[in-house]
């Protein structure tokens, strides 16, 4: 941990392990949770992983266990009848100012020489458990879906990603407002405000679903045009890259398509599809899209944001799905994967397993892992080698259902050449004295509809 940037807020991850969870399990976990807190500019200064028969308690730990993590934040550890969730707009952005003493606190070590200005379950937890925890520590209290939702509101850029977040934000914090705004408050109506008989936090639930109703009518506006547009690509041959988040897919489609698509050392780096052509160009064009990554426990709002993202990848002939396969988790990772796209119904699709960072890999891992996925394809985006022989493999891909032929074009016709030349790959080409006589490998399709055109069937 010494080498970590020391102006990062210090918070403390929490795990509860229920009685099917092996240990294993628990620390991948953990260490995604770390990455995910390190992409918010959180730093973790201790871990806390508690046994427990069930994650529904009112108090998520144990009374003793609450007690250890209050002590790591400053608080009571006891549980308040009445706790008012910290108004300022640093705790509710999570961002607290950094105390000035810094001392790293190992698992269960109470150090309390620099306290911790945040926690974080690595599980969800209710409204009631949040606000619990919270009172008995006295700092904001983080659960895995909050990290995520708020890592994709600051990683979205384009308006469709940045109305589903909004969407997403929404859903979570509604029932988290009713709670904290209490049931008292009752109104006799006023203009354009409460409605008779509302409470304050009735009001706030309806304005919040008034807002859901509005971004929603925007959202499906561009999704039709996302479909109208993916209807014109139908036709053409597409490569999706898939895969669990930092896996390699925007730096393969940087290499593949050599262009400036965001790849970042953070999870969820992309939230959008990224549609560019192959390089150099094939004819007929390959196109290959980057997709939003996957995650274990992907909170459900975000399932459903996903998978409008990911429909783009449904359109495509084959899936390349990217794995860092430095990554000692891997394999369940792929897993991960591989049910997001069935749940899809995108499993129908042809798929290529691509074992992506091999240069931080050793010979014999390299060899275990060819043995293991035969059909498998070892690259390593920082090897250029790797990269042109994959290239090769999707160009080998989309030209086995392709027919080779010959099409002759008259002088005066030449105006069909610009279409051939952009459809199909022209093999020979020879000139006669009435036209062009053209060998061409080109998908059945085309190369029957050009021939009707040209009146040679
Ligand atoms: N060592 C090594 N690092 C790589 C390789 N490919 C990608 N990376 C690094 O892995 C990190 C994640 O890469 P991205 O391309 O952003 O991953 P992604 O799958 O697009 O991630 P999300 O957009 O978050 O889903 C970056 O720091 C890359 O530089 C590789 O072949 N070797
Ligand atoms: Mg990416």
């Amino acid at each position: 941990m010494s080498d970590r940037p020391q102006n990062l807020t210090p918070v403390v991850l929490v795990s509860l392990q229920l009685p099917k969870q092996t240990d294993e399990e628990i620390h991948d976990s953990l260490m995604e949770l770390e990455r995910l807190a390190s992409t918010l500019g959180y730093r973790s200064v201790a871990t806390i992983i508690q046994a427990r028969q069930s994650d529904k308690t009112s108090s998520v730990l144990g009374e003793g266990k609450l007690v250890e993590l209050a002590q790591l934040t400053g608080g009571t550890g006891q549980i308040a009848a009445t706790f008012q969730r910290k108004k300022s707009k640093a705790a509710e952005k999570f961002q607290v100012v950094k105390k000035s003493q810094d001392v790293v606190v190992s698992k269960n070590e109470v150090t309390p020489e620099i306290l911790a200005e945040l926690v974080i379950f690595d599980c969800d937890l209710s409204p009631s458990q949040l606000r619990n925890v919270e009172s008995a520590v006295g700092v904001p209290v983080l659960d895995r879906t909050g990290v995520i939702i708020e890592i994709f509101s600051r990683h979205a850029k384009t308006k469709a990603a940045k109305l589903q977040i909004e969407i997403a934000q929404l859903n979570y914090s509604a029932p988290r407002m009713r709670e904290s705004s209490g049931g008292s408050d009752r109104s006799g109506g006023g203009v354009g405000a409460k409605g008779v008989g509302e409470t304050k936090g009735e009001l706030d639930s309806r304005r919040i679903k008034d807002r859901i109703k509005e971004l929603k009518s925007e959202l499906d506006l561009i999704q039709i045009e996302q479909k109208q547009r993916r209807k014109r690509r139908a036709e053409e041959n597409c490569v999706a890259l898939v895969g669990y988040t930092n896996a390699g897919k925007s730096s393969l489609m940087q290499v593949l398509t050599g262009s400036e698509v965001l790849a970042a050392n953070q999870l969820f780096a992309t939230l959008d599809t990224t549609i560019r052509p192959l390089m150099p160009e094939t004819k007929p064009k390959i196109l290959v899209s980057d997709t939003v990554g996957f995650i274990k426990k992907l909170p459900h709002d975000l399932v459903a944001s996903f998978k409008t993202t990911l429909d783009e990848a449904l359109n495509a002939s084959i899936l390349l799905l990217v794995v860092d396969a430095s990554d000692p988790a891997f394999r369940s990772q792929l897993e991960v994967t591989r049910n997001v796209l069935r749940d899809m119904g995108a499993d129908m699709i042809p798929a290529k397993i691509i074992l992506n960072k091999t240069d931080l890999l050793t010979d014999e891992q390299q060899a275990e892992f060819k043995k293991e996925f035969p059909s498998g394809i070892l690259i390593s985006t920082r090897n250029p080698k790797s990269i042109t022989d994959l290239r090769d493999e999707l160009v080998a891909f989309f030209e086995k259902d392709m027919i080779d032929g010959e099409i002759f074009v008259k002088y005066g016709s030449e105006k069909s050449i610009g279409e051939i030349r952009s459809l199909m790959r022209i093999l020979k080409e020879d000139y006669d004295n009435d036209g062009v006589h053209l060998k061409v490998r080109s998908n059945t399709n085309d190369l029957s509809r050009l021939k009707k055109k040209l009146g040679l069937l």
